[in-house]
């Protein structure tokens, strides 16, 4: 792993910028509004991505107080819950965490990163954002919408999303399905733009092995999600015309209420299929950002080389590729050949080789580092055992004779809101704390942030740890009220008002968050140049924060990879990636 920083000795073949025409915004408008520029379109997804996210948050309380005081709240009946859980769930996956991490970082940082001065099609890049902001307000106008939003649950599975029993089976369905055609087509923009960039726009010098592991992170998410989004286009659209038109590709014939519907001999389980062919790479879309962002956070924190470059860079690529061949392990309850269970059962194991292969890497990496406590340093270590958590729950799962009595149970929404609710949101905190300075100029609040560390940490896993015990004794998911049962105790009640006034706690402090990222854009300490005094090339751009065209006149050349820290004999702790062999030592 080491032989790759020495000196700037390969041969690279860049593209040559000199002829590149950037657009120049002429107006307001199409500086900050209809902008072309990375930078903007990146703030522009996240401020969308975030209050998008906020509705889910809001969601997920109305849902905790149902739980906890079941009928004492008539704003939240059988049908709302439905909805709020659909929603929820849906929100958080697509609309906040893929959109965040890929629209809002992959812009931000794949330009700056990789030493270029804007994504390779800017215009795309636009549209981008325009087309996705549609989706956000397609979905939004489904909760106004006659009948309100789907209430089908966020795997939308037919026949019963497009029963009429189910809530928003007028309209929510419908809006819900062409949110997610213009997401896809959106996002499709934009995910162009981050492979071409990444493979054609990279400074003199920036091999691709000499890549951060936040683009690596990034870069591979996008290639699997060009890949797994079509699997839930079609699916989209074929719902659609079954809804719409009569067809029948996934309703089976079947008697609603005594009636005999129009359709007739269509495969729900299709569907299914289509759905997690989607949805298990969806799960890597969203951590393998999560990943590159950690280990470049703890790389710099600890002030230590990443432990085994090549092999981090490795294990992404073969998890992103090992995991479109696992989505079976969502489908076990659905009757499947046996050799098929065993097949989904063991690949889903494979994955856990490379990704345990990233934990050891990650804690080498901190192993006799110079580790300062800042908060991306807390939020990293906190995602790194919290992944391992909701990483071995996921193991048992994997299993089929596991899984079969589990999978409807508590104990699934608290092994996936572990593995990917808190994990990647805690990396997003992170990366939020570590790169503010560089988009805003000035620092997030310390001790804001130290709250909001200690009370997202403990009180997620105030939330998140009890609801494995209630799922082992039996409570299910998505249900309304528990009622009287033989088998669960009354215990149970108790805890699920733990958990409500956990949630509460841990999203009253997300407010305080939003108050510091707010509060700090005026009243935060000015950010020195480059203040975690790290080597990537996003901190090295002539100006802070970077301006159109991230690098004035001339590119950055680079000589070095992404992890130059503590390297012996150099008179600073950290070498620049752009800064030539002859001058080591003194970094600029
Ligand atoms: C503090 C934050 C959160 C709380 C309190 C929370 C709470 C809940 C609750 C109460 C449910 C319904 C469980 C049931 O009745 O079966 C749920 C479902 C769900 N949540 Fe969260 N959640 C949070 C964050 C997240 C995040 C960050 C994600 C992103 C991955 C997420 C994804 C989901 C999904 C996919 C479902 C399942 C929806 C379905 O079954 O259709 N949640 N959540
Ligand atoms: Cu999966």
């Amino acid at each position: 792993m080491v032989e790759i920083h020495a000196g700037g000795g390969e041969t690279v073949h860049p593209v040559s910028f000199d002829d590149v025409e950037l657009y120049h915004p002429k107006s307001w408008l199409t500086k900050y509004v209809f902008s072309q520029d990375a930078k903007i379109i990146a703030i522009q997804y996240a401020v969308t991505a975030i209050s998008i996210g906020l509705v889910a948050l809001v969601l997920s309380w109305l849902m905790r107080l149902q739980l906890a005081f079941p009928g004492k709240f008539s704003l939240i009946d059988q049908n709302n819950y439905y909805q709020f859980i659909t929603m929820h769930g849906m929100i958080m996956v697509v609309y906040l965490l893929t959109a965040l991490f890929l629209g809002g970082f992959g812009n931000y940082l794949i330009p700056l990163m990789i030493g270029a001065r804007d994504m390779a099609f800017p215009y795309v890049n636009m549209l981008s954002y325009w087309i996705y902001q549609l989706a956000v307000l397609v979905l939004v106008a489904s909760f106004f919408a006659p009948g309100g939003a789907t209430g089908a649950g966020w795997t939308l599975y037919p026949p019963q999303a497009l029963l009429s029993g189910t809530p928003g089976q007028q309209w929510g369905i419908i809006l819900m399905f062409a949110s997610l055609i213009l997401f896809i087509i959106g996002f499709t923009m934009g995910g162009l733009n981050y492979v071409v960039t990444v493979l054609q726009l990279r400074a003199k010098g920036m091999t691709m092995m000499r890549l951060p592991l936040t683009v690596w992170g990034i870069f591979t998410a996008t290639v699997m999600a060009l890949l797994a989004f079509p699997g839930l286009f079609v699916a989209s659209v074929m719902m659609l015309f079954d809804r719409l038109l009569g067809t029948s590709f996934f309703m089976p014939t079947i008697v609603e209420n005594g009636t005999h519907l129009d359709h007739a001999g269509g495969s729900p389980i299709l569907f299914q299929h289509l759905f997690w062919f989607f949805g298990h790479p969806e799960v890597y879309i969203v951590a393998l950002p999560a990943f590159g962002i950690v280990s470049d956070l703890i790389s710099t924190h600890a002030r230590k080389n990443i432990f085994g470059y090549r092999m981090m860079v490795w294990a992404i690529v073969i998890i992103g590729a090992l995991s479109f061949i696992v989505w079976g392990h969502h489908m076990y309850v659905s009757g499947m050949d046996p050799n098929f269970g065993f097949f989904f059962a063991t690949s889903t194991l494979i994955i856990a080789v490379p990704t345990a292969i990233k934990v050891y890497n990650w804690v080498l990496t901190l192993w006799r580092g110079d580790i300062r406590l800042t908060l991306p340093m807390l939020f990293s270590l906190a995602f790194i055992v919290t992944f391992v958590i909701g990483g071995i729950t996921g193991l048992f799962l994997g299993n089929v004779v596991v899984d079969v009595p589990l999978s409807g149970t508590m104990f699934v929404v608290a092994h996936f809101h572990m593995v990917m609710g808190v994990a990647p949101i805690l990396v997003i905190f992170g990366a939020i704390y570590h790169w503010y300075p560089l988009i805003t100029g000035r620092m997030l609040n310390e001790k804001l942030g130290q709250f909001h560390f200690w009370i997202t940490f403990l009180g997620t896993y105030a939330i998140f740890f009890p609801m494995h015990y209630l799922g082992l004794i039996g409570v299910p998911r998505r249900y309304y009220a528990l009622g009287e049962t033989a088998f669960i105790p009354p215990s149970a009640a108790d805890l699920n008002v733990f958990i409500t006034i956990a949630a509460l706690v841990v999203g009253f402090a997300q407010m305080v968050f939003l108050f510091n990222l707010i509060s700090s854009l005026f009243a935060g300490k000015i950010a020195e140049r480059n203040p975690w005094r790290a080597t990537t090339l996003e901190w090295q751009t002539p100006d802070m924060p970077p301006t159109h065209g991230n690098w004035g006149k001339e590119l950055p050349v680079v000589y070095r990879w992404a992890y130059d820290y503590s390297v012996p004999g150099a008179k600073e702790d950290y070498i620049p990636q752009n800064q030539p062999p002859a001058a080591q030592g003194s970094p600029a």
